[in-house]
């Protein structure tokens, strides 16, 4: 590192002491805190960007979102270049800057860093980093914060891309990437256009009609909300009605976040929509579930991700056996790989429906990291967590495989075409960075017509097994230790068996325990048969995880 960069980064980090007595972890979903403690992270976090960005020479974006935490939290990601999160290896990297206590030893450390990485800081390349933000107040100091790191490092430049959901953010580090067009209207004209060649690929006599036609979408007082509802004015064939758009505070008694876990009606919605389709997206869009209101109750029927996992698994089988009939010689593969990737929350009847419909199911740890990479192994891959954070990804040969087809003019069958057609529509619609709730919207929405389904038809594709979710305070949540995509304890030792006697004494019995990546707790997540079982393996499994790990109360 020169003198005139050292001095820069000496001058301009001295403004953005960290706080102190805190410690900050880079977690699943980077750096998250009470907004006030931030500023010095966000700081760091841009000359982390700017240095990625050099290295990968391309672009890395920078997302300032606590996403369904309350709105007095902040956070920040980084996007890779392939638009996904930022590569596990420099995770640590993220962490002692963040943690560093000056300005000297965060100066040590990225010039230490540097050396190992062997990168170029008066290189022929010019870093560039993407910023967005969602609508957090503390996003407006934040983002500041983040653009006075991308310009401590001398050859880096910071774009604002404005606020914007996480996942378009993502897509459009991807698209700059790719070396395409990559503003927010061209985000909105491939959703829309997509879904519209979807609509018209619709086989004649499928549309569903009546009160079934309008969707109500609860946006979370969110940045989703926003953009819904100018992405509606590109769409035909979708009747959207947008609540929460703003007016009240984000997150608070709405959003997917809370629909799935608490599961009764967000704000604003009442006896007056039963029956109707509703979905909620939580603050920063990422996340979407779908529900229905209970006559006489604040209670909904949770139409959750496994259950689009299963919808989206359906739709895209049903193409595939289309284009692998006999018949045609064709250039087809000899097989497509469609990969269906889940975690240990999947509920249980959710895999046993898949498997049933003769698929391809894996199970990855929990984290769109572990679950997103397993994916990209198919030429075709689900994934879905069951909070509503997934989608489809298609490898680069598959997308070359479907164009042919589609170009393929000896081709005796037209409806192989519209096969591929309808799966190269799919790959442009849905998000293929992240999971994105819009264009999930808009799939669902899209399968639901092409299939004249309505949400109640859907939801009774396979019913849920009762589930019960609990948390232990523990000592260490550390000395939890799991492995087979943390089904299995294998620290401490002898726990493991314990489980497995109380599992054993339940009727579809199925548990596992595992550290929080996001809290400090142990997690227990129990299934069975009736819904007293699964309290009763929960609890039971609650109370060992006390007992070999030490709880706090004690
Ligand atoms: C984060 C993850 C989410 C995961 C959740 C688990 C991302 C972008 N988000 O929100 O995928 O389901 O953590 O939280 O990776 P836990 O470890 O506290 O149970
Ligand atoms: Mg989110």
């Amino acid at each position: 590192m020169n003198d005139k960069q050292r001095s820069i980064l000496l001058d301009i980090s001295s403004r953005f002491s960290p706080p102190q007595g805190v410690k900050l972890s880079y977690g699943t979903s980077g750096f998250r805190a009470d907004a006030s403690l931030l500023e010095s992270a966000v700081y760091r976090v841009g000359l982390l960007a700017a240095l990625r960005s050099l290295k990968t020479r391309a672009v890395i974006g920078l997302m300032i979102t606590a996403s369904h935490n309350e709105i007095s939290d902040n956070g920040i990601k980084v996007a890779d270049p392939s638009g996904g999160m930022l590569t596990q290896d420099w995770e640590p990297f993220a962490e002692s800057l963040a943690n560093a206590p000056d300005s000297y030893t965060l100066v040590e450390i990225l010039d230490d860093f540097v050396k190992k990485e062997k990168i170029a800081l008066d290189g022929e390349w010019a870093a560039e980093v993407f910023l967005g933000r969602d609508t957090r107040p503390s996003g407006v100091s934040l983002l500041e914060a983040a653009k006075q790191g991308v310009a401590s490092i001398v050859k880096a430049n910071a774009k604002d891309m404005g606020v914007l959901t996480t996942p378009q953010l993502h897509w459009m580090v991807r698209a700059r990437n790719k070396g395409l067009e990559a503003s927010e209207h061209n985000y909105f004209d491939q959703l829309s256009s997509s879904f519209r060649c979807l609509l018209e690929l619709i086989p004649q006599g499928s549309r569903i009609v009546g009160t079934n036609d309008k969707l109500i979408v609860d946006g979370a007082d969110g940045i989703g909300a926003e953009k819904l509802e100018s992405l509606k004015g590109l769409l035909n064939g979708l009747c959207v009605e947008v609540r929460n758009s703003g007016n009240g505070v984000l997150n608070e008694g709405v959003g997917a976040d809370y629909v799935q876990k608490e599961k009764v009606v967000p704000r604003g919605f009442g006896p007056a929509d039963v029956g109707i389709r509703c979905a909620s997206f939580d603050g920063d869009a990422d996340r979407l579930v779908y529900f229905l209101v209970q006559p006489n109750s604040n209670k909904i029927e949770l139409v959750d991700g496994d259950k689009i996992m299963a919808l989206f698994a359906l739709f895209l089988e049903e193409q595939l056996s289309i284009l692998n009939k006999s018949g045609d010689v064709t250039v087809r593969p000899n097989q497509t790989r469609l990969g269906i990737v889940q975690t240990a929350y999947a509920n249980g009847a959710s895999t046993s429906y898949l498997k049933q419909l003769g698929l391809e199911v894996v199970f990855t740890p929990t984290g769109v990291k572990h679950v997103h990479e397993k994916a990209a192994e198919y030429d075709i891959g689900i994934y879905f967590e069951a909070n509503g954070h997934g989608t489809v990804l298609f490898s680069e040969a598959y997308l070359c495989y479907l164009e042919d087809i589609n170009s393929n003019l000896s081709l005796t069958s037209t409806e192989k075409q519209k096969a591929a057609s309808r799966l190269l529509a799919v790959s442009k619609l849905i998000n293929q960075a992240v999971g994105d709730a819009l264009s999930g919207l808009l799939l669902v929405e899209a399968i639901l017509q092409h299939l004249g389904w309505s949400i109640q038809r859907w939801n009774e594709l396979y019913h849920d097994l009762p589930s019960r979710q609990l948390k232990v305070k523990v000592l260490d949540r550390a000395a939890v230790v799991t492995a087979n995509a943390e089904t299995v304890v294998v620290k401490p030792s002898g726990i493991q068996e314990a489980i497995n006697a109380e599992i054993a004494k339940y009727h579809k019995g199925r548990c596992f325990i595992r550290p929080s990546g996001t809290e400090d707790v142990v997690r227990v997540y129990a299934e069975a048969s009736t819904q007293e079982a699964a309290d009763g393996l929960a609890y039971s499994v609650a109370k060992l995880a006390d007992q070999f790990l030490g709880s706090t109360n004690s």
